[in-house]
């Protein structure tokens, strides 16, 4: 097979652009102030996405990491400790924005496929003493972006949950592709929100909206992260054109996530017949799949720069891992065309 005719972006979901009838839709929103709490689509949105996950009240945010900076300072005060997972957005991708903006210690715990371990959770505690911050709260991700997209499933979440009230602290998901999650595990997204006290998810990415991300919460966790967001310089006026097609984001788009799971599922396990490449099939569980290419003698950087000469986007883990993202766009057929110019890299590294 030749280079293929157009270029195959599988960086991220990120990269989706909105659809036909987004576009429309931001065209003809009703729009208003959203500070002044009037822009009729933004309100719209936040009590569909309230409802859709079982709390209260949601609050619309420009991206996924503002949502969660929101989150962690509304959840806590400044100086405490937060548990998280050792391979957590929040800790490796966020700029530090838990110490540097919130003043928050970030306490890392390792586990083995995202889901953290209420053992361990228990053993990180610390009892009052002068010396210790006080631990306030606990963040958990789902999907579990760096461990392959993995799900974390409404058992664990309880378990962690339990700890957490015994322990009088917080729970709060980084839920970006909780939908992903969801659908992967086909169940009401609400048995994902139930046993956490707030969430976010984001707009932007498997869900093809241009921008945008939502917490959602009780009424007072809300009214806090709302005021928090405007201490942020997140205070939006005519946000109504970010809410249009998040409102079409939920009526329509989730559903059709299970395609991305599907092809990630046949790009992985073409993969993993290919030699020199190895990859844990079972953490492909949604629409991220990572492999590492260390056998073949190349880095990552190297590798990717050829699947781009070839018209392939992907990105690098570190040294010797790839990850490639499924989306709207993506098809059967890029996928097809992916492994091809795949085993060709691999005939001549
Ligand atoms: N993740 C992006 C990159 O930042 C790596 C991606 O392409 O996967 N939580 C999770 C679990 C995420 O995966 C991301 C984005 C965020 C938060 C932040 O969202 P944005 O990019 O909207 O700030």
């Amino acid at each position: 097979m030749g280079k293929p005719s157009k270029l195959i972006d599988l960086r991220s979901d990120t990269v989706t652009l909105p659809t036909d009838e987004m576009r429309e839709a931001i065209r003809h929103a009703e729009l208003g102030d959203d500070v002044f709490r009037e822009d009729p689509t933004v309100n719209t949105l936040e009590e569909t996405a309230a409802e859709l996950l079982g709390k209260d009240a949601a609050l619309l945010v420009t991206s996924g990491t503002q949502a969660n900076l929101v989150s962690l300072i509304s959840n806590t005060k400044r100086g405490d400790m937060v548990l998280l997972e050792a391979e957590s957005h929040i800790y490796w991708y966020e700029v530090g924005a838990i110490s540097v903006v919130a003043g928050l210690l970030p306490w890392p715990i390792r586990s083995t496929s995202g889901a953290l371990d209420p053992r361990r959770i228990q053993a990180a505690l610390r009892p009052a003493n002068i010396h210790f911050p006080d631990t306030t709260l606990i963040c958990i991700e789902n999907t579990h972006n760096r461990h392959g997209g993995t799900v974390i499933t409404p058992r664990q979440i309880e378990a962690i949950s339990e700890v957490a009230k015994t322990h009088g602290l917080k729970l709060y998901m980084d839920g970006a592709r909780i939908f992903n999650a969801a659908v992967a595990q086909k169940i009401n997204v609400k048995r994902l929100s139930k046993h956490v006290d707030n969430l976010m998810f984001c707009l932007s990415k498997g869900l093809s909206c241009p921008v945008g991300s939502i917490i959602v919460g009780d009424n007072e966790f809300i009214e806090k992260a709302r005021k928090t967001r405007k201490t942020l310089g997140g205070g939006m006026r005519q946000a109504g054109v970010i809410a249009a097609p998040g409102i079409i984001a939920l009526e329509k788009m989730i559903t059709r996530l299970e395609d991305d799971h599907r092809n990630a599922r046949i790009l992985a396990e073409g993969l993993a017949k290919t030699p020199d490449i190895k990859l844990e099939l079972d953490h492909v569980q949604t629409n991220i799949v990572y492999f590492n290419i260390y056998a073949l003698g190349i880095t990552s950087t190297q590798f990717v720069s050829k699947l781009k000469e070839q018209g392939i986007l992907a990105l690098t883990l570190d040294e010797s891992t790839v990850r490639m993202v499924t989306h709207l766009g993506i098809e059967k057929s890029h996928i097809e065309e992916t492994l091809a110019v795949i085993e060709g890299i691999i005939r001549n590294p």
